[in-house]
């Protein structure tokens, strides 16, 4: 039997069909228009099935024991202990000393806001995500310019200008589209710091030096401007402060900026008017942006060219998102009047979204640690692994073993889980039903579908935080006794139900689709324009242009540590074989990619005497990692890319032991995990 759903193995969230058998998952294939010959392969939905049931996957609820091992519990002996453990906490210390963390894995959307409403509902405003590293701190910037995080419309363009994203890897539907796209003559513009796949088949690639992307947006503009090449009267009619852009762009001439960048002068002109004067142009940006500490003016200056070319909301172009009506079930009015967050430094990043939440997550580890602004108590994390994946994992261990109390919610024991005073089983993707935020941004609405039966005692996260709820009183606030009642009310103001979603597999489209939707109710900002000058940053004392001082020294951690620390480490590549932490225990997997290795370029290999293949140890002011070296031409000289996600099972290769969480984005909180400088030395065994 086949049935329709949506992956979520990764955030990509690609509709899937799966194949079931007596119960069981055989296998999976993404759907596509293309023949099956011409789709990219995703090689962690062929390894579904052995993920799913993989002999690791937690079984049962597990309790710690006063000799710190675990047994086994039924669910409602686990929920009773967590509800009489955060009940009590309310009571001694106060509501928002419980906090609840989530990771990305089990979908950002709908299912986001349960957690959301159980934890404003008992009256902490503590329920906090990990969007500054990941793509909330981008669409914060894409919010500030035009009020809404574009999608580029990548099969109807002449020109696509790819901008730290490597979607060959981390999101095949997209890479279909891109060569599709190429096979009707669009031309192609790469900016990463590493020869990807999608760099070596790019009409103009530019090796950018990590971290400095703000400064060629700008660059790319003061050459749009004076070369005519702006759309004047889109800018005319449709945006603010085009004159102060001008402005500070005029101290990034492209002469100026290209050999500090490492590029070249005449590549950037190149790439500057391929992408300004093609017909129909859109941008694909990325998490190369992420986890910079200058993400959000970067990304604002990047979002910035997409006006300032007219290709907004044109087809070819990038498009504004449509939207689905749906219900805020947040509850966040019940939070006490002047309820404050652990993330309250942040409070532009904490509000420019109606329902997003909270993201600074690096505010978790400082409030446990450092009480500030006052000490967290008990934690639960959901759906992700912060002792592995959050900056300086040693700072993020220390503070998870000082919590009074843990509850994580995951799949697998984890190095996170280790910490916990309960571990709760999760169910994996394919066997639970929910709503997914890719088909809620823009209209489109496809439902992720349970299609087998939750492993042994596991539940999903719906069922999870819904029991927990009437645990903790909370029985009016989660009145569904499945998820489909609750997705239904959800969706109401849309006029869909579920019945609906299960009969159309291929998605309901809400409403037809639109272009430049902003001449009839202009754009989502205060001004309706495209703000080009923000006065809503200018009036909280923030940069109301980006680069408007001029800068040009690009903040990477540990610059000033530069004579011991000589080269920039890029943290990366996401692999096509895993997602972060996740499924580095699968056989299947490591038969393809067996293990961790830093890209060093032979350049600097010939200097420091190290070989292919020899153990090398990677080191910041903040700890060291070890693993063999590939001598590689992928980055230039001078700097080194280094395997993510191996941590979980390679304690020695954990890459958040080398990244800083001292300094960050004022704006969003964001650290430089992406890009910073390091030391490589050959191990002495
Ligand atoms: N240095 C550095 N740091 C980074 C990054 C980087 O590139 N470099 N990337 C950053 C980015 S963009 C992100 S999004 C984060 C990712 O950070 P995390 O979200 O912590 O990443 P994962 O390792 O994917 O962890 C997800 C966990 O959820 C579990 N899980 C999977 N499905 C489910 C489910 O349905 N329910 C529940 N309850 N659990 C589930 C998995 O077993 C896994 O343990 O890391 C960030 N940190
Ligand atoms: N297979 C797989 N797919 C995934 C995931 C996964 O873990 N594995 N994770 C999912 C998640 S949560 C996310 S956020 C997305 C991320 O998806 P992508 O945005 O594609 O993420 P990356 O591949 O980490 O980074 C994109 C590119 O940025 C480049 N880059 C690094 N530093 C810089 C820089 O300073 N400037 C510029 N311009 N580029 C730079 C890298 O070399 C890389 O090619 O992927 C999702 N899909
Ligand atoms: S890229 Fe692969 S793992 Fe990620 S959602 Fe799509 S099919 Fe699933
Ligand atoms: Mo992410």
């Amino acid at each position: 039997m086949k049935i329709d759903t949506v992956c979520r193995l990764c955030s990509s969230c690609c509709p899937i069909r799966a194949e079931v058998q007596q119960g069981r998952l055989i296998g999976a294939e993404r759907k596509s228009k293309l023949p099956h010959k011409d789709r990219w392969p995703c090689p962690k939905l062929d390894a579904a099935a052995d993920i799913v049931y993989s002999p690791q996957r937690l079984r049962q609820p597990l309790i710690r024991q006063q000799d710190n091992g675990y047994r086994e519990a039924s669910w409602d002996e686990a929920l009773d202990l967590i509800a009489a453990k955060l009940l009590n906490c309310r009571k001694e210390h106060g509501a928002e000393t419980v906090a609840w963390l989530r990771g990305m894995a089990a979908d950002w959307g709908a299912p986001w806001d349960y957690a959301n409403r159980l934890m404003n509902a008992f009256g902490s405003p503590n329920t906090i995500g990990n969007g500054s590293v990941c793509h909330v701190a981008r669409e914060m910037a894409h919010n500030y310019t035009y009020g809404a995080m574009t999608i580029p419309h990548v099969q109807d363009s002449d020109c696509i200008l790819i901008w730290g994203k490597n979607d060959q890897h981390t999101n095949p539907p997209v890479y279909d589209a891109i060569c599709h796209a190429r096979k009707q003559g669009a031309k192609l513009i790469v900016v990463d710091p590493v020869k990807t796949g999608l760099a070596a088949m790019a009409d103009v690639w530019l090796q950018i030096k990590p971290a400095h992307d703000g400064y060629l947006a700008m660059a790319m503009i003061d050459e749009i401007v004076r070369n005519d090449w702006h759309d004047r009267e889109f800018i005319d009619r449709w945006t603010a402060g085009f004159e102060e852009l001008q402005q500070a762009a005029s101290a990034y001439p492209v002469e100026k900026v290209a050999r500090p960048l490492a590029l070249d002068a005449a590549d950037i002109r190149t790439a500057t008017k391929l992408y300004a004067t093609s017909e129909n142009a859109c941008i694909i940006d990325g998490n190369g942006l992420d986890m910079q500490l200058e993400v959000f003016d970067a990304t604002r200056a990047v979002a910035m060219l997409r006006a300032l070319t007219g290709n907004l909301d044109r087809p070819g172009g990038d498009l504004l998102p449509q939207p689905v009506p749906s219900r805020n079930i947040q509850l966040k009015e019940r939070l006490p009047a002047g309820s404050r967050p652990v993330t309250c430094d942040y409070p532009l990043f904490n509000s420019f979204h109606h329902n997003w939440g909270l993201h600074a997550q690096s505010c978790v580890v400082d409030a446990i640690l450092d009480r500030k602004p006052y000490a967290l108590k008990a934690l639960v994390v959901q759906s992700g692994n912060p002792a592995v994946t959050m900056t300086d994992s040693n700072r993020v261990q220390q503070a998870l073993a000082q919590l009074d109390f843990l509850v994580v919610i995951d799949m697998f024991m984890t190095r996170t889980a280790r910490f916990a005073d309960v571990i709760l089983p999760a169910s994996s993707c394919f066997e639970k039903t929910q709503l997914n935020r890719a088909y809620l941004r823009n209209s489109l609405v496809m439902l992720q579908n349970k299609v087998i039966e939750p492993l042994s005692e596991s539940w999903p996260d719906w069922k999870i935080i819904f029991e927990l709820g009437r645990k903790l009183g909370l029985e009016e606030e989660f009145p569904w006794q499945d998820v489909e009642e609750a997705i239904d009310y959800q969706l109401q103001p849309s006029g869909l139900t579920i019945a609906d979603l299960r009969e159309q597999p291929d998605g309901v489209r809400v409403a037809p689709q639109t272009f430049e939707k902003f001449t009839e109710k202009g754009f989502s900002t205060p001004s309706g324009k495209v703000e080009f000058a923000s006065e809503h940053l200018r009036l909280a004392s923030l940069p109301a242009v980006p680069f408007a001082d001029g800068r040009f020294d690009a903040p990477i951690s540990f610059a000033s540590q530069a004579s011991d620390y000589p080269l920039i480490g890029i943290s990366g590549a996401r692999s096509p074989f895993f997602t972060h932490s996740q499924f580095h225990q699968v056989p299947a997997l490591l038969q393809k990619e067996p293990g961790p290795a830093v890209d060093l370029p032979p350049e600097d290999a010939r200097t420091l005497g190290i070989e292919n293949g020899d153990c090398v140890e990677v080191s910041t002011p903040r700890g060291r990692i070890a693993l063999p070296a590939r001598i590689s031409r992928a980055v230039k000289p001078g700097t080194v890319r280094i395997a993510w996600g191996w941590g979980e099972t390679d304690p020695l290769a954990s890459l958040n032991n080398l990244t800083d969480d001292d300094r960050r984005n004022p704006v969003t909180g964001t650290p430089g995990n992406r890009s910073f400088m390091c030391r490589v030395d050959k191990s002495i065994d």
